[in-house]
């Protein structure tokens, strides 16, 4: 059975990542927002706690906690600052969970240490200008060349791409064999012929970095392909499970951050000569938050614990990536109207909250992909294709 009872160390964790995000992460959030600066100082402050390996086992330079345990420290962090988040999913769930999964002794020797210490950022090289949700239809090709392979194609919206030491890079081997066609490589950003561009004016996650990659005839050995060729489509999948996960748990940080703003400011604001907080309808919208809340943190603990005890969460944490998404946004808007127009300048944080949650529907599945993915397992039918 699940238990929701934190243990002792869970506890520490999490109010250890709770203090770290107050004091470190919360303080530059606005400023690194307003200026869109990605705020590489603050990522190795970030990867200095160990966040950037959580799940990865000690011996590759990792903090080895579970997946819930996990969940608690991208909470925390997704309260603070939904950019420096998506820099704690993409190297540690996207990234190095694949490694750690798929990789080789020498690529797992290789490449972990670097990513959890900091050292070497990563990024996950799979959508495409064309290709988003049919994941599958890459358009980027890997060939066949003298002890290795050349690739060449293009990426789009790929988070921490124009700081990357890594590039994880899926490409079709073979267009006729379709998703078994895909190979995963890893690919030194310094390679030639790999450039990068960045993408700016994001309607959030302006502290995030966002890149367009380019692969003009990379070619990388042998030793650079994940797993075997035609793995790529599982290695992407299962990266997935553990990415949408990690949004999933930032963004349960959003709603609680949404209920915390709101509850404080509604206290202090004063109409009618009493405080805002002593309105019914104020109340009900706070009430609805916290709903929200608990439903999406108890999703993604179900979530978690299903990864942990090694069981299928395939659904389960669609389920959890949906509901959180969803409810990121709701409780973003809604601490906006409790706030009024203080709500709608930076002076508070949850106008950010609502421009940082609403990429969560999109990225990583969207949230139509989510209900497919549900509704094909509770059905058995596969409507993903007309
Ligand atoms: N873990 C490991 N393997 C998985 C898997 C998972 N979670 N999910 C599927 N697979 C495997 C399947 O077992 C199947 O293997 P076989 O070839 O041996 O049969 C293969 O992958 C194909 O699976 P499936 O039939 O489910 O693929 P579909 O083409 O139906 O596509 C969707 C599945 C649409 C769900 C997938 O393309 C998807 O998630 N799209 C959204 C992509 C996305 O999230 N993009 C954001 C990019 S990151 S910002």
């Amino acid at each position: 059975m699940i238990d929701f009872e934190l243990t002792d160390e869970q506890r520490l964790i999490q109010e250890t990542a709770r203090d770290f995000t107050d004091r470190e992460i919360v303080p530059r959030a606005r400023d690194n927002d307003r200026n869109e600066h990605f705020d590489t100082e603050l990522v190795q402050k970030i990867a200095d706690m160990g966040y950037l390996g959580a799940i990865v086992p000690e011996e590759y330079g990792g903090r080895e906690v579970d997946y819930r345990t996990y969940a608690l420290i991208v909470e925390e962090i997704g309260r603070g600052c939904s950019a420096m988040r998506t820099v704690v999913s993409v190297v540690t769930s996207l990234v190095c969970s694949s490694i750690v999964r798929w990789g080789s002794e020498e690529q797992k020797q290789e490449w972990l240490p670097q990513l959890c210490s900091g050292e070497a950022l990563g990024c996950f090289g799979l959508t495409e200008p064309d290709t988003g949700s049919d994941a599958s239809n890459l358009k980027t090709r890997a060939e066949r060349v003298n002890g290795g392979w050349r690739i060449s194609g293009g990426k789009m919206w790929i988070s921490l791409g124009n700081y990357s030491k890594l590039a994880l890079v899926f490409a079709q081997t073979d267009p006729e064999e379709r998703h078994r066609g895909i190979a995963c490589f890893l690919v030194p950003t310094d390679t030639d012929g790999f450039s990068t561009q960045e993408i700016h004016h994001k309607l959030g996650l302006r502290g995030s970095d966002t890149a367009e990659l380019s692969l003009d005839g990379v070619e990388v050995p042998d030793s650079a392909l994940m797993g075997e060729v035609g793995d790529g489509f599982k290695i992407a999948m299962s990266a997935l499970d553990s990415g949408r996960y990690s949004v999933a748990a930032g963004c349960v940080g959003i709603c609680q951050g949404c209920v915390d703003a709101s509850v404080a400011y509604a206290k202090e604001r004063t109409q009618f000569d009493r405080p805002i907080a002593s309105f019914q309808l104020v109340q009900e919208m706070l009430a609805e938050m916290v709903v929200e809340t608990e439903a999406a943190r108890g999703l993604v603990w179900r979530a978690g614990w299903l990864k942990d005890e090694g069981k299928p969460n395939t659904t389960e944490t669609s389920i959890a990536k949906l509901y959180a998404t969803e409810a990121a946004v709701k409780c973003a808007n809604t601490a906006i109207q409790v706030h009024g127009g203080s709500g709608y300048v930076d002076d508070y944080p949850v106008e950010r909250y609502l421009r940082d949650a609403r990429v969560t529907t999109l990225y990583e599945g969207t949230s139509q992909i989510q209900k497919l993915i549900i509704g094909r397992s509770v059905t058995g039918v596969n409507a993903l294709v007309p």
